[in-house]
């Protein structure tokens, strides 16, 4: 029987990080009981890791066309299913993920199979892909991935596929989660309600990827979406939103529908929810548990130069102590590093810290991804580490290698203070304290702890690695470059 044609979609797992975390410089060299240690921990995270499944490709899958069947393949938990023939393999493209995304789509087109890229990278670098795929489809594909679809039966698939502008997102899209398998996942509850920043942090990319404007979903949809995957998946619910409090007004219509279906949420917002009292309430009676929020720093200096501009760092704690009293955990991700620091800054992140009693700290290191204002600002004022043409220099790590050099602080230095750092945020006595305290989800605080423990344990050991013997896996002349300025 003809089934029609056949479309896989796939998603990567990064080396380190949230996907089993790994040193980058010492892999080769590990043997015996310390292998058999780091797999087991590796193993033990990837499985009890927060896994969300990938919204993107529950978007693109969740788009019918008749006589197009289509199969999510996640590659963190499965292998490509090679033994049967597809007609088209999508691939989701992050920028940190291009080796591996470009030799995939390599080896797929050797064989004789059809591939489109798309993802944030492909939105920004398209020229960077061209050459690995048959298609490439730029920006928000809800829309146009149907218009892929449709060529492809037609056997007239083209090059590039554009958007023209940004999906209307209150139109009904339905998103489907059936396609997933449950137990992989630590929820499939995955949902967005809207996209768009109005602000312009130069680290970050998302008002260029989604534009300045936030547009939303409607209400209604996003309630029955809740409805319809709760009857699936009685697990947790994870609002992928920036920042789920963007409006203030439509947060809190939709969270105040959501309070009699009894669900548990986490999310993530801006700290503009501390002075925000009525969402506030409205968020912890709707089931919120934990939020993920951007502090990113408390120096001034540092928050301007970033354009980092909402907020000022006098009223974040005071907003980060209102969420906690309302009984909601919360997840502060900073970033050490930034223009404005010095070596002072770190006794400033612990004190801040100790009196917030934020839950878990995230203590990140600057990461200039291309396509960013701050990677052009740093390239041009010659501070990158690495060659900026060379896309594999940017893979995803957990703080676990420096790529460029901060602006106040040699870089031996950086790298002592931000090692210190974090051995002192993160012990086992201190993770466990953390739990014990956290206002919710006390065992997922917990966990993390835990996980950060070890995984800043690895980025201390490879920073250390990094800066004795300058290896890297950059180009040659941008491993010179490194050991120069160490
Ligand atoms: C949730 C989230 C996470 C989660 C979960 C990721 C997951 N498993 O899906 C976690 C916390 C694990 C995470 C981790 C990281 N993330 Co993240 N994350 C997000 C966030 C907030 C939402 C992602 C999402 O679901 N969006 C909704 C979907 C619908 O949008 P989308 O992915 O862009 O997909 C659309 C198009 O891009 C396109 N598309 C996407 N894939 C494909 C594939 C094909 C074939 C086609 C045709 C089209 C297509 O169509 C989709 C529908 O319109 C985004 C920010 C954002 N606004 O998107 C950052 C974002 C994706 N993350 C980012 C980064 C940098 C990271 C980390 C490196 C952070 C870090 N330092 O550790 C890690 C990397 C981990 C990894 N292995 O990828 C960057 C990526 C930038 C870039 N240039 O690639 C983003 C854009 C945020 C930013 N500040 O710039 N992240
Ligand atoms: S970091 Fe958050 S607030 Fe800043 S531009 Fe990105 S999404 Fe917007």
């Amino acid at each position: 029987m003809n089934k029609g044609k056949q479309v896989l979609l796939v998603f990567l797992a990064s080396d380190s990080g949230v996907d089993g975390a790994r040193s980058l410089f010492e892999e080769q060299s590990e043997k015996g009981a310390r292998e058999w240690f780091n797999r087991s921990i590796r193993n033990l995270i990837k499985q009890t890791q927060f896994a969300i499944p990938p919204l993107a490709l529950m978007i693109l899958a969740s788009v019918e066309v008749k006589g197009v069947e289509q199969r999510i393949c996640d590659l963190r938990f499965e292998e490509l299913p090679l033994e049967q023939q597809w007609d088209l393999v999508g691939i989701s493209v992050q920028t940190g993920m291009t080796s591996k995304a470009f030799s995939l789509a390599d080896s797929l087109r050797a064989k004789g199979c059809k591939v489109a890229l798309g993802g944030a990278h492909v939105t920004l670098f398209p020229d960077s892909c061209r050459t690995h795929t048959d298609v490439l489809v730029h920006g928000e594909a809800d829309d146009i991935w149907a218009d892929v679809l449709e060529d492809l039966k037609k056997g007239e698939l083209k090059t590039d596929y554009f958007p023209g502008d940004f999906p209307d997102l209150s139109r009904s899209r339905p998103v489907s989660s059936r396609l997933l398998d449950k137990k992989r996942y630590f929820t499939t509850n995955i949902i967005q309600t809207g996209r768009g920043c109005p602000y312009h942090c130069d680290f970050c990319n998302v008002h260029i990827l989604n534009g300045n404007r936030h547009r939303r979903r409607t209400i209604n949809d996003v309630v029955d979406e809740v409805n319809r995957f709760s009857k699936h998946d009685s697990r947790i619910f994870f609002f992928v939103d920036d920042s789920i409090n963007a409006n203030e007004e439509y947060a809190q219509e939709l969270f105040s529908r959501l309070i009699p279906l009894n669900i548990t949420w986490f999310g993530q917002a801006t700290t503009t929810l501390g002075k925000q009292p009525q969402l506030l309430e409205t968020f912890a009676r709707s089931g919120c548990r934990a939020l993920l929020v951007g502090i990113e720093s408390i120096e001034p200096a540092s928050r301007d130069t970033h354009k980092k501009t909402q907020n000022r760092p006098t009223e974040l704690a005071e907003a980060i102590i209102n969420i906690r009293n309302a009984g909601i955990s919360l997840y502060g991700s900073f970033i050490y590093g930034l223009d404005g620091d010095t070596l002072e800054t770190p006794a400033a992140i612990l004190d801040f810290i100790r009196m917030t009693k934020l839950d878990v700290p995230g203590i990140n290191i600057l990461r200039p991804n291309p396509g960013t204002m701050v990677f052009e600002r740093l390239k041009e004022e010659k501070r990158l580490l690495f060659d900026p043409d060379d896309l594999t220099a940017y893979r995803y790590t957990f703080g676990q290698e420096m790529l460029y050099q901060p602006k106040n602080i040699s870089l031996p230095d950086f790298i002592e203070s931000y090692s210190k750092l974090t051995s002192e945020i993160f012990t086992i006595s201190s993770s466990v304290r953390r739990g014990l305290v956290a206002p919710s989800a006390k065992a997922a605080v917990l966990l993390f702890n835990l996980f950060y423990t070890h995984l800043y344990a690895l980025s201390r050991n490879d920073l250390k690695q990094q800066a004795k013997k300058s290896i890297s896996l950059a180009p040659r002349d941008a491993a010179d470059n490194f050991s120069r300025k160490v």
